[in-house]
């Protein structure tokens, strides 16, 4: 699907450098040389992971299964962690994009302000339209003033169409998108949403209206809720997704700004504490800056 996109380990693995210095690099040098796991090394330990961003209940996870136990080694412990970072990804499900051809395509994304939710909506939409689809942006994000005009500006520069009614209710505008889509045959719909209104309860009032529009009239469409979060916000970004997922079903992650952060971690924590794939990451603020997330090279690049 993504083939326009693909891109080479090596370019990943820059994307990550910082991460994987943090996560892995510091763990090791001061872990692999040791005779055991005694527990000034596994407190060490605890504290880089924790650092690094994974957050604390998955750090002392991952190192109280090295206290109960003898058989894994210091010198071994990279092996270890990628062993256990293989399946927390794996477990949280596929990376692929759901995509239905010769249907309509509803894609739902939402995350706090400044997250990247108007540019990842422009680098979608200009990803579907290289595939030769036809695409719909819904301007749902009626509140900041200058969001609209922001994404007109992208949907043109992808080659996309939109549906935008200033200052209209947000669940009105994606309920307009619905009856043209069907109308005139379109084969995705990307919802834009606001990502602050006057208080967190007014936003998440707000994104569930939106969603029952669609689960309404468009159930069978709704391809993902994709929440967006910014790789540099950490573990704060945990906490974002938990208000978020009880407002909306969410059923992935895209995970913007990865180019130059050193938090990728979340990723992990993500997958481990929400249950939720990433399937996206941007990694810059150009049209062609999204990639599609794949776990096995995410493990490559961040270990090799
Ligand atoms: N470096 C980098 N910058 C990004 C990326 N994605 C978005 N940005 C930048 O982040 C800023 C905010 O992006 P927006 O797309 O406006 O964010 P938003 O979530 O729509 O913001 P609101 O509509 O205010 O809620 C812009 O300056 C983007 O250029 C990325 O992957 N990498
Ligand atoms: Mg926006």
């Amino acid at each position: 699907m993504f083939g326009f996109f693909s891109n080479s380990i090596e370019n990943l693995k820059k994307t990550v450098s910082k991460t994987a210095q943090a996560l892995i690099g510091n763990v090791v040098d001061t872990v692999a040389e040791e005779e055991e796991f005694s527990e000034f090394v596994l407190d060490d330990m605890e504290d880089l992971l924790i650092s690094a961003d994974l957050g604390v209940t998955y750090a002392a996870e991952l190192v109280d299964k090295l206290r109960s136990q003898d058989k894994i080694k210091p010198s071994q412990v990279k092996n270890y962690l990628r062993e256990q970072f293989t399946q927390v990804l794996n477990d949280a499900g596929s990376n692929r994009l759901n995509f239905s051809e010769n249907a309509l395509n509803i894609y739902f994304i939402a995350g706090v302000n400044g997250v990247g939710k108007t540019t990842l909506i422009g680098k979608l939409a200009y990803k579907f339209k290289q595939e030769g689809k036809r695409v719909l942006v819904a301007a749902a994000d009626t509140f900041r003033a200058a969001a609209e005009e922001q994404l007109d500006i992208w949907s043109k520069r992808a080659g996309a169409d939109i549906v935008r009614r200033d200052k209209a209710d947000p669940a009105s505008v994606v309920f307009e998108a619905i009856q043209k889509a069907r109308n005139e045959n379109y084969d995705v719909i990307l919802v834009d949403t606001a990502g602050r209104l006057q208080n967190k309860y007014n936003l998440m009032e707000e994104l569930s209206k939106i969603k029952s529009v669609i689960d309404k009239n468009a159930p069978e469409a709704l391809r993902e809720c994709i929440l967006v979060l910014d790789a540099n916000t950490g573990q704060n970004g945990l906490q974002q997704a938990k208000v978020f997922k009880d407002a909306v079903a969410l059923t992935s992650v895209a995970l913007t700004k990865l180019d130059g952060s050193a938090k990728g971690a979340i990723v992990l924590a993500i997958a481990k504490e929400m249950n939720l794939p990433v399937k996206l990451i941007g990694i810059g603020e150009k049209m062609e800056d999204l990639k599609e997330f794949n776990s096995s090279d995410f493990i490559e690049a961040l270990f090799n």
